[in-house]
């Protein structure tokens, strides 16, 4: 027997004696869905630099060659979320069946309404009536892309905002963003959701439209159940909670879904689980408690998810960089998975409150490697997907293909 699978055969007998179902875990993980983000396979940077990297992708098709290479080695990254007008084609039916011939499904479609000139003051809260329709038609033009692709999610994100007190009237901007959010939400099929990402902060420094989750979720409330909250991990102040904000969400049946990625100040989009693997345990473990709650709107909630990186690679390598947090994510997922629930309970009702901290702790500490490398094998994968990675001809190949662009100056373009 492999050492990998003593190793493997050795943590599942020390789970059974804990009562937790191994099977269980592992069919979980099998279908365990992280859908990767078209922007973080091409150049992205900071306000300062975008440097270009060899061989990233330079359109949607090689976007998702570049999801495609990762879902090989990982098995559970089937979706790619695209962003409007970065993937734009005038051919959706091809783009999809491009996608389908490499194992891919078309994921979350997220408009753009922050790029474009007219939105200095704002998009869908803008005062001015005629951007406001701008950025409803765009989002419209959105939901007309996500019936063709599949999508089941819109996923909205404003930079709307001001930077100075009396800049503008926030109540205002409140009504007259629920409006346009209403429309879309309206023109939206039954079976779609609409997905309400707020930020506390950037690039509006002195107060955002959408800044927590609160607003999010009050807003989601009033545009009936199409509307769900969005969580991106970066975009909570210092020192927040962010697991106890996805329990909340979770038990509203309001959480619709995640953008990954991890920080150590602002909104850093660094790769998930890296600055604070805990936090990402921790997240993780609500999701599981959740779904194995008996009351249905809070299970059913947990089941309907989605699992989003939203991350940018500026000096790592961009498809080693979505790999790692493919890994990160399952790593997370499957310490949650073994956590002893039951000696939980109990040493909550005991109100022992070390006792509670280290059945979590007990199970974060756990080295998961060998038990996510038997799921890998009877995936029929590669049990170790870096070493599969470092193996494989394609980085090479498309650095080969594709060169490197020159980047760019930033957020100072003139400079
Ligand atoms: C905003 C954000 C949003 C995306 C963008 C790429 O910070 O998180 O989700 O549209 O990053
Ligand atoms: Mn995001």
């Amino acid at each position: 027997m492999s050492t990998q699978n003593k190793a493997y055969e050795l943590l599942a007998e020390d789970l059974q004696a804990k009562g937790i179902d191994v099977a269980a875990v592992k069919a979980a993980l099998e279908q365990q869905h992280i859908e990767t983000p078209s922007w973080g396979y091409g150049d992205s940077g900071t306000r300062f630099k975008v440097f270009g990297a060899p061989g990233a992708a330079r359109n949607v098709y090689e976007k998702i060659d570049d999801a495609a290479f990762i879902h090989q080695l990982t098995g559970v990254a089937p979706s790619v979320a695209l962003h409007i007008p970065w993937d734009k084609t005038d051919d959706w039916d091809g783009l999809s069946a491009y996608a389908a011939e490499r194992g891919l499904k078309i994921g979350a479609i997220n408009p753009n309404l922050f790029q474009d000139n007219v939105y200095k003051f704002g998009s869908l809260a803008h005062t001015d009536d005629a951007i406001r329709r701008k950025a409803v038609e765009h989002s419209l033009e959105c939901v007309e892309i996500m019936v063709k692709t599949g999508s089941r999610d819109l996923s909205v994100w404003l930079a709307d905002g001001t930077n100075y007190a009396g800049q503008d009237n926030i109540r205002t901007r409140k009504r007259l963003l629920e409006e346009s959010l209403s429309e879309i939400v309206a023109a939206m099929p039954d079976d779609r959701r609409m997905l309400i990402e707020y930020k506390f902060f950037e690039p509006a420094f002195y107060h955002t439209d959408l800044a927590d989750w609160g607003m999010a979720a009050s807003m989601a409330r009033k545009l009936g159940p199409k509307a769900k909250v969005l969580v991106d991990t970066g975009h909570h102040a210092p020192g927040t909670n962010v697991e106890h904000i996805v329990a909340f969400l979770l038990d509203e049946g309001l959480l619709g879904g995640f953008h990954f990625n991890n920080r150590k100040y602002a909104d850093d989009d660094l790769i998930v689980g890296t600055s604070n693997p805990f936090e990402l345990f921790l997240i993780y473990n609500e999701l599981v408690s959740a779904a194995q709650e008996t009351d249905p709107r809070v299970a059913d909630c947990a089941a309907n998810v989605a699992y989003m990186i939203d991350q940018s690679h500026n000096v790592e390598p961009k498809l080693e960089a979505m790999l790692q947090s493919v890994l990160n994510c399952q790593s997370a997922y499957a310490k949650a998975l073994i956590v002893d629930r039951a000696a939980l309970a109990e040493k909550q009702a005991e109100h022992d409150v070390l006792g509670g901290y280290r059945v979590l702790t007990d199970a974060f500490e756990t080295d998961v490697r060998p038990l996510l490398a038997q799921v890998r094998l009877d995936m029929g994968l590669s049990p170790d997907p870096l070493a599969t990675f470092n193996d494989s001809p394609y980085p090479g190949q498309v650095v080969q293909e594709r060169g490197v662009a020159d980047g760019s100056g930033g957020g100072y373009p003139g400079a």
